[in-house]
């Protein structure tokens, strides 16, 4: 299995793009995304289907949000987050053929259409990256490592920043716990991480946690409102969970298997991130708590 992007954002949701797999092997796909769609404060388990454009949404607890909505097309990369500070997760996607971005609230209002913020081949990079509480628009450059963010209303919050080079993988996330987003790159070469600010302060240089070809799954596990440093090994279903600061969360925590997606969020709304994966061939979930416990099984 080809991962070819994962993007994260501050409250750990992510979606990642295959699109390398889907390319090689002719899948469609169906992508699992992390976000809070109504709004109660735990993740939802959302899919979006880039063969058709739309997004099916239902909480844990079984409630169906939305279902067959369609926003989005064939190929849209959807950048989960919440662009209108309502708290509410919206539906986003960001076309990586002009570099436009299309945002709606799952209620129906439009948040952005068409708006330019980036560039073919740019790599979306959810997050809120000036901590106004309000997702921006984030764009990565895998060729130059450079970063370029502005707020949704159009005020310019990063241009051209450096962080990271050619072929790192970006991973957002807020690694000081100071509420703003921050710039991090994942190796999957060595498995180092490079953390930086926004203005600029360094939080981690080269920390290693990872392996060549691990999957970055940022999200805060322990809850002290810190993104941690968190790997899967997609090939034994193995986590791996480390605060920035050093303190193990996780070692070698056996939760999914081969050619799963993993999918981290807070599914019970306890505050910290539990281990979860999407089957995309079934389309079933599978979540537990770092702790233990049993939140989803095989649920579609
Ligand atoms: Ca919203
Ligand atoms: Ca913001
Ligand atoms: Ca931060
Ligand atoms: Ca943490």
């Amino acid at each position: 299995m080809h991962y070819r992007r994962q993007s994260a954002g501050t409250d750990g949701s992510c979606y990642i793009q295959r699109r390398q797999r889907f390319a090689s092997e002719g899948l469609a796909g169906r992508r699992p995304g992390v976000g809070d769609y109504d709004g109660d404060g735990i993740s939802d388990l959302a899919v979006f289907d880039d063969t058709t454009g739309e997004w099916d949404i239902r909480s844990v607890a079984g409630k169906l949000i939305v279902w067959a909505a369609q926003w989005g097309w064939p190929g849209a990369v959807p950048v989960s987050g919440d662009y209108d500070g309502d708290g509410i997760s919206d539906l986003a996607v960001f076309d990586d053929t002009t570099g436009e971005w299309f945002i709606r609230a799952v209620a129906g209002k439009r948040i952005a259409w068409a708006a330019q913020w980036g560039w073919p081949g740019a790599i979306p990079v959810s997050g809120d990256y000036d901590g106004d509480g309000i997702s921006d628009l984030a764009v990565f450059n895998d060729t130059t490592g450079e970063w370029y963010i502005r707020a949704v209303g159009g005020k310019r919050i990063a241009w051209a920043a450096q962080w990271g080079w050619s072929g790192v993988i970006p991973v957002s996330g807020d690694y000081d716990g100071d509420g703003i987003s921050d710039l991090a790159v994942f190796n999957d070469m060595t498995g180092e991480w490079f953390i930086r600010a926004v203005a600029g302060k360094r939080i981690a240089w080269a920390a290693q946690w990872g392996w060549p070809g691990a999957i970055p799954v940022s999200g805060d596990y322990d809850g002290d409102g810190i993104s941690d440093l968190a790997a899967f090994n997609d090939t034994t279903g193995e986590w791996y969970i480390r605060a920035v600061g050093g303190k193990r969360i996780a070692w070698a925590m056996q939760w999914g298997w081969s050619d799963v997606i993993p999918v981290p969020g807070d599914y019970d709304g306890n505050g910290k991130s539990d281990l979860a994966v999407f089957d995309d061939a079934a389309g079933s979930w599978y979540i537990r708590a770092v702790a233990g416990k049993r939140i989803v099984w095989a649920v579609q």
